[in-house]
């Protein structure tokens, strides 16, 4: 039989208001390609990337919202299974930082209690137009104790950093067994939080 192109399989999501660059950084990632038009009414629902981290193919299956953030009706339905949520702001737009907190109850609400955030600034090549500092973003990532990364959908700055910076806290609190060097059937979703064995990876006993 043929053998799984990969060992694990991960759940993204991105999130963070309307025009922020989610869209573009899912493309930058994934296809490496930029638009400089508004996408967000292609309506696609995830695209598939395999990264290797610490020896492991890690399929990521990366959601993008459909728009719906403008009318601020994400709900349930869109974090279910979720392991990873990359909540992004656009530096050029004060009012994009100030939603963090929001989406932060959000996602508090409506995500799984352990799932793994990342807070990102988009749009750092456009310097000139800047309105959040990298320090007040790295100032409010590390009061919640959540990873920081600018990023540029546009040169693509920072956009493979902070995916990595994801799949590696995930990967972390994975039991061992899924993890391990041939565990298991070698594929599947792995949801942590499922597993029942408490939150960081499962050496015990
Ligand atoms: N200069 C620059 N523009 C960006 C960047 N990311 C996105 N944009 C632009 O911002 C607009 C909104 O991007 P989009 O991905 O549709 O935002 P979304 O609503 O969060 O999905 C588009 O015009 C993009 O071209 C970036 O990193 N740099
Ligand atoms: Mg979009």
């Amino acid at each position: 039989m043929a053998k799984k192109s990969y060992d694990l399989l991960f759940k993204l999501l991105l999130i963070g208001d309307s025009g922020v660059g989610k869209t573009c950084i899912l493309f930058r990632f994934v296809d490496n390609t930029f638009q400089t038009s508004f996408i967000s009414t292609i309506g696609i629902d995830f695209k598939i990337k395999t990264i290797e981290v610490e020896g492991k193919k890690i399929k990521l299956q990366i959601w993008d919202t459909a728009g719906q953030e403008r009318f601020h009706t994400i709900t349930t339905s869109y974090y279910r299974g979720a392991m990873g949520i990359m909540l992004v702001y656009d530096i050029t737009s004060r009012k994009t930082f100030e939603s963090v907190s929001r989406w932060l109850r959000n996602i508090d609400e409506h995500a799984s209690e352990d799932v793994e955030r990342v807070i990102i600034g988009n749009k750092k090549d456009m310097g000139d137009k800047r309105q959040v500092s990298q320090e007040e973003g790295d100032r409010l990532a590390r009061e919640m104790g959540i990873p920081f990364f600018e990023t540029s959908a546009k040169t693509g700055d920072g956009v493979e950093a902070a995916f990595r910076a994801q799949t590696e806290l995930i990967l972390r609190k994975t039991p061992a067994a899924m993890a391990g060097d041939g565990g298991g059937a070698g594929g599947g979703t792995v949801r942590p939080h499922e597993g029942g064995g408490g939150h960081r990876a499962g050496r015990c006993c």
